[in-house]
C-alpha cells in the first residue's frame, strides 16, 4: 500500500540520490577499514533511515511494507554494510517490541531506535540452535521481580553497537518446545552481559557481528516482551516473516546494482573487435539476469501489498526470500563471469558484491528453511 504517491516518490528519490552520492562513493573505504564513517552514520540519521518502519507516534516515518521494500530496492544498490547498520532498527531488532510489546515498552524504546540513538540486535541464533531455532538453550529463570538469563547467542548483527537486545530465552526448562520460549528486551551495560570477539566474515565488511554472552544477567520482569511468557518463539517467527521480505527486497536492489555495473562494463569492454555486450552469449547472461530480477521485484511487491492488506504472508515472504536471494546469487555469478578476469580482482565492485550477497541465502533463514516453511504451509492449507 502506498499512502501518498508524491511523498513516497520524494522519499525514494532522496534515498536513491543518497545512495549514489554518499553511500556508493564510500564503499571502498568501508571495505578497507571495516568501519562506516561517522559522517555517513550521521547523514543516515538525518535522513530518518533508522526509523523508516517505526510508527510516526514513536518518532519514525511509519512506512508501509510496500513503501519499505521500494526504499530497500534503492538501499540495496549500495554495499550491504550500510543497510545492515540501519536494518536491525527497521526490522528484526525493533519488530518484536513493535508487534508484541506493551505500550510502555514501545514508548520506552521505539523513539530511541527511530532516532538512531540506540541500535538494536535480534538474539535468536545460538551455537547449537541455528535453523532449529526452537531448540535454543538460553535460559531465563524467574527470581522475584527479575529473570536471570544464562546462555550464548551467535552471529548477532550489530551486537557490537547495540543499545538493546531482543533476546529469545527458555522460561520453562521442562518444555523443550517452542512454547517454552519467551522474548526479552535487555539493555547494553546490564551486568553479566558481554560481547565476544568480532566475527571475521567472508564479506560485508563494515557490518559487524559477534557473540552475545549472558552470565547471570538480571533482567527486570517488565522487560518480558508483551508481559507474557511462552510466546517468544511466535514473536520471533512474526518478526522473521517481515524481515524476510525486507531481505528479499535487499537482494533485488543488490542484483540491480550488479547488473547495472556489468552492463556498463560489457558495453565498454571490447573483444573480437566489438563490445562484449554485442556477443550473444554475453547477451544471454544479461537477459536472464534482467528477467529474473524483474520476476523477483514483482514477487516482493506482491507479497508486500498482501501484508499491507492484512493477509498472512508467511508463505509469500519465504517464497520471496528464497527466490530473490537465490536469484541474486545467480546474477552475482553471471556478473563475475561477464567481467572475466576483471571480476576476480577487487578493483571492480563485483568482486566484493559476489562475496557480500552470499550471506543473503543464509541469514534470516536459509533457502532450505524457506523451502520447509513453504511446503509445511502448503500441507497445512491442504488440510
Ligand atoms: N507466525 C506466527 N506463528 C508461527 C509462525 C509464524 N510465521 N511460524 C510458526 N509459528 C508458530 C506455530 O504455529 C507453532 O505454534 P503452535 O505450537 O501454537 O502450533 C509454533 O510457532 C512452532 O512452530 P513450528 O512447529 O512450525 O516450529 P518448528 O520448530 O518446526 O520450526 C522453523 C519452524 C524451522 C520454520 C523455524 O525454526 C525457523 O524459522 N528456523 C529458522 C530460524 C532463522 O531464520 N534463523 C535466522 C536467525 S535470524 S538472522
Amino acid at each position: 500500500m502506498i499512502r501518498d504517491q508524491d511523498t513516497l516518490d520524494f522519499l525514494v528519490t532522496t534515498v536513491g540520490r543518497f545512495v549514489d552520492e554518499v553511500l556508493i562513493p564510500h564503499e571502498n573505504e568501508v571495505a578497507e577499514t571495516d568501519e562506516i564513517p561517522e559522517t555517513v552514520i550521521a547523514a543516515m540519521r538525518e535522513l530518518g533511515l533508522f526509523g523508516l518502519t517505526i510508527p510516526e507516534e514513536f518518532g519514525g516515518l511509519g512506512v508501509t511494507m510496500e513503501e519499505e521494500v521500494r526504499i530497500v530496492f534503492e538501499l540495496g544498490r549500495a554495499s550491504p554494510a550500510f543497510r545492515s547498520y540501519i536494518g536491525t532498527n527497521n526490522g528484526i531488532g525493533s519488530l518484536g517490541i513493535l508487534i508484541d510489546g506493551t505500550q510502555a515498552q514501545k514508548e520506552q524504546y521505539l523513539p530511541r531506535l527511530a532516532s538512531g540513538e540506540y541500535l538494536s540486535a535480534f538474539c535468536l541464533t545460538e551455537p547449537d540452535a541455528g535453523s532449529d531455532a526452537a531448540s535454543l538453550k538460553t535460559s531465563a529463570v524467574l527470581d522475584g521481580d527479575h529473570y536471570i538469563l544464562n546462555g550464548t547467542k551467535r552471529y548477532i548483527t550489530n551486537a557490537p553497537h547495540a543499545g538493546i537486545f531482543s533476546v529469545m530465552a527458555r522460561t520453562d526448562p521442562a518444555n523443550k518446545r517452542a512454547s517454552g520460549i519467551s522474548a526479552f528486551i535487555v539493555e547494553r551495560g546490564t551486568p553479566g552481559l558481554s560481547l565476544g570477539k568480532p566475527d571475521h566474515k567472508m564479506g560485508q565488511k563494515g557490518a559487524h557481528t559477534c557473540d552475545v554472552v549472558f552470565e547471570d544477567v538480571r533482567v527486570p520482569r517488565s522487560q518480558l516482551i508483551g508481559g507474557v511468557e511462552g510466546v517468544g518463539f511466535k514473536t520471533a517467527m512474526k518478526v522473521l516473516d517481515k524481515g524476510r521480505l525486507h531481505i528479499a527486497a535487499l537482494a533485488v536492489g543488490a542484483a540491480e546494482r550488479m547488473l547495472a555495473d556489468t552492463l556498463r562494463y560489457a558495453m565498454d569492454r571490447r573483444q573480437f573487435g566489438k563490445p562484449i555486450a554485442e556477443h550473444q552469449l554475453i547477451q544471454a547472461m544479461l537477459a536472464d539476469s534482467k528477467a529474473e530480477i524483474y520476476a523477483a521485484r514483482c514477487m516482493v511487491l506482491d507479497a508486500a501489498q498482501r501484508r499491507d492488506a492484512g493477509q498472512p504472508i508467511s508463505t509469500e515472504a519465504s517464497c520471496a526470500k528464497m527466490f530473490s536471494t537465490e536469484m541474486c546469487g545467480r546474477v552475482a555469478d553471471r556478473c563475475v563471469q561477464i567481467h572475466g578476469g576483471a571480476g576476480y580482482v577487487s578493483e571492480y565492485a563485483i568482486e566484493r558484491f559476489y562475496r557480500d550477497v552470499r550471506l543473503f541465502r543464509i541469514y534470516e533463514g536459509t533457502t532450505q528453511i524457506q523451502q520447509i516453511i513453504i511446503a509445511k504451509n502448503m500441507m497445512a492449507e491442504a488440510g
